[in-house]
């Protein structure tokens, strides 16, 4: 077991930060896996606290590795050995072109300035770390008892990055919540591509209807190798609802022992639960995954890639991209890696759609638009972690 954490720790060594000394303690945390300024531990005004490391790679740019939660009063769990965007595929809706944005997103990222960085420290120029509110955390009326009344606002911890691929600009952020959640979102900005295409293919911009600008899909892919206390024991699980038009609703669990693609589905959700790890009702740790916000684009079958919307792999660490994956003796896209293998140490790719329809207002300099998915821990602590 401290072999295989201490392979573990060497394996996850950021690129671009040295090697911890041979005599560092094997444990999987972020605090002996990387120094200043790639280690970021925050806590938030409600006692939260997270500790992960970020690297850039030179394939998908910004990662964060070795993220563990700490709520207030609480021990620190790990949730995530890595996490990184696994490919952007651009559509064009006449058909062409259709780009794979993410092959060298390292060597495009983009500058930041301190106004790219509100309240936050730039690390190597490249990176972006803040925290900001979230609104509220939550509001219960005190019924005209105002001892009774609770309110409290929320914050949160961002670590971002900006890439220049092609006219756009993407902003690539990962929010650490003072709930627990961890919300992956990638936002298109910079300029539209400037494509003209036949008005079924597109929207007119600009003065009168000579230019109709071709609308597009941006389908991002996300790579999320959990590890709740380690690789153990982790299993992933879907949960449906069944009783649709009728008035009862009843759970149904689907366990997911071997890599599969699953599809969303109105109530659907996934969560990677370690039966081993409890918390102190008992109940097993586990963290939540949200995709309701996806446009859910499919295209031909030579984009087999995009038939799911999410995918369950066992761990292969040259299964990096989720599509454009160049890696001997390693499929190409995610589709071919889910291949029925048994899974006992899952890795969760995430595909969120977003179906671009041009208007006026995306003139220069472009308003971002968001997309991204939830992740949100269930059961992680035994009460409100406020
Ligand atoms: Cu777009």
């Amino acid at each position: 077991m401290i072999l295989r954490l201490m392979l573990a720790g060497l394996l996850a060594v950021p690129l671009a930060s040295p090697a911890p000394p041979p005599s560092a303690p094997a444990a999987a945390d972020a605090a002996d896996a990387c120094g200043s300024p790639y280690l970021v531990d925050r806590t938030l005004p409600n006692g939260a606290r997270w500790r992960l490391c970020w690297e850039i790679r030179t394939i998908e740019g910004l990662t964060v590795t070795r993220v563990r939660y700490m709520p207030k009063d609480s021990r620190s769990i790990s949730v995530l050995r890595s996490g990184a965007l696994a490919q952007i595929h651009v559509p064009y809706d006449s058909g062409e072109p259709r780009y794979h944005d993410i092959g060298s997103l390292g060597s495009a990222a983009v500058t930041l300035t301190a106004a790219d960085c509100p309240g936050g420290e730039l690390a190597k120029s490249k990176v972006c770390v803040t925290t900001r509110p979230r609104g509220h955390a939550y509001l219960k009326d005190g019924w005209g008892d105002e001892s009774q009344r609770r309110t409290a606002q929320g914050q949160e911890l961002v670590v971002l990055a900006a890439y220049q691929v092609g006219w756009y600009t993407y902003v690539s952020e990962w929010v650490f919540g003072d709930d627990g959640s961890i919300t992956p979102r990638i936002g298109a900005t910079g300029s539209l591509a400037g494509t003209t295409t036949a008005p079924k293919h597109g929207w007119p911009l600009g003065v009168g209807r000579k230019h109709f600008e071709e609308s597009h899909s941006h389908n991002v892919f996300w790579r999320m190798d959990f590890d709740i206390e380690g690789r153990a024991r982790d299993v992933v699980e879907q949960y449906d609802f069944a009783g649709n038009r009728t008035k009862k609703r009843s759970l149904v669990k689907t366990v997911f022992n071997r890599e599969t693609r699953a599809l969303n589905s109105r109530m659907r959700w996934w969560r990677v639960v370690d039966p081993g790890v409890r918390n102190t009702d008992r109940h097993p740790v586990s963290w939540e995954i949200n995709n309701s916000d996806s446009a859910e684009y499919r295209g031909p079958a030579d984009e087999a890639f995009t038939h799911a919307d999410v995918y369950v792999t066992q761990y292969r660490a040259c299964e990096r991209l989720a599509t454009e994956n160049v890696a001997p003796r390693c499929g190409r896209s995610v589709d071919r890696y889910a291949n029925d293998e048994r899974v006992t140490d899952p890795v969760v790719w995430v595909n969120v759609g977003f179906h671009h329809v041009a208007r006026d207002e995306d003139a220069d300099p472009m308003p971002i638009h968001w997309q991204g998915f939830r992740v949100t821990p269930r059961d992680v602590t035994a009460t409100n972690p406020y």
